[in-house]
């Protein structure tokens, strides 16, 4: 099997990508430390998915929850070779000063500070193990404007630039990067992003066919099953049915 004795740490496991990855990368041979905040999916999974994962229950804004979860896995889970950074969100799509600031610092606090803590928990020991791989998921909103992307944007774009610039730190640690910007794709994300609007979500992916979360999980395992001379640094993917347009131009009205 092709990930067998690999242990993978995924934030943010209880849906979406992160959830499709526990459940691809365990039918592959991996053990699977699978944290979240919500318990009763963390309960479902462990039931699913066995002895092959670990649940831990974390907020990954809390950076001594994150320090202590890490120092205290049980040592059949602990030396973690790839840390797959998912856990993350969109809070509203309005223009920036309509944004509320509590949910400006969720986002950052997410997104960003997330991703800072698990990643300082955990490279340590890939350092010291002389092997790792992180798997840090940006978006194609970390390249791309669009109205109301304004702080979601901004925080996937630190994490496109904090994965390019620890490739960067870890030249010769034989430890690999690889930033993930997918556009659409339905998971909870937009329900998440429209405060539990069911309609509203549904609205974003209708007639056409967004990603789904087995396509991005499929892509991750892809990029960890490289050879281990083979960074793959980015990978942005798109459905078929979304693509560029021109940009904006505001127009005065004649008179
Ligand atoms: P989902 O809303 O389906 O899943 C998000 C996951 O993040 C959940 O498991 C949630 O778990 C977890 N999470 C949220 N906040 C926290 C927190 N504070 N601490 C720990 N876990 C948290 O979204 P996706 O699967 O779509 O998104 C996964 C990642 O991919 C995000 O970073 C998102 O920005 C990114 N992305 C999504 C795209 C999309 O179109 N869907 C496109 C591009 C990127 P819980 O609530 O139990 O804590
Ligand atoms: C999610 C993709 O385009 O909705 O990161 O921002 S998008």
């Amino acid at each position: 099997m092709m990930l067998s004795g690999k242990i993978v740490f995924i934030t943010g496991a209880t849906a979406g990508f992160g959830l499709a990855c526990a459940k691809l990368f365990v039918s592959h041979g991996a053990k699977v430390v699978a944290s979240g905040r919500r318990a009763d999916r963390l309960d479902e999974l462990q039931k699913e998915l066995g002895g092959a994962v670990h649940v831990v229950m974390l907020d990954v804004r809390d950076k001594a929850a994150v320090e202590k979860a890490i120092a205290s896995l049980p040592a059949a889970f602990s030396k973690i070779d790839i840390l797959i950074n998912n856990a993350g969100l969109a809070l509203g799509l309005e223009p920036y000063e309509k944004q509320k600031l509590d949910d400006v610092e969720t986002m950052v606090e997410t997104n960003i500070n997330g991703v800072l803590y698990c990643t300082h928990a955990l490279l340590p020991g890939m350092i010291a193990r002389n092997g790792g791989h992180i798997v840090n998921l940006s978006s194609i909103a970390g390249t791309y404007p669009y109205p109301g992307g304004n702080v979601y944007g901004a925080t996937k774009a630190f994490i496109t630039q904090f994965s390019l610039n620890l490739r960067a730190d870890l030249l010769g640690k034989n430890i690999r990067v690889t930033n993930i910007e997918p556009g659409m794709c339905d998971t909870e994300f937009s329900t998440v992003r429209f405060r539990g609007d069911a309609s509203k979500a549904e609205s974003v992916y209708a007639g056409m066919q967004p990603l789904s979360a087995e396509d991005i999980a499929n892509t991750i395992l892809w990029t960890v099953t490289q050879p281990a001379h083979v960074n793959i640094n980015r990978v942005e993917i798109m459905p078929t049915q979304q693509a560029f347009s021109p940009f904006a131009v505001h127009r005065e009205k004649k008179n």
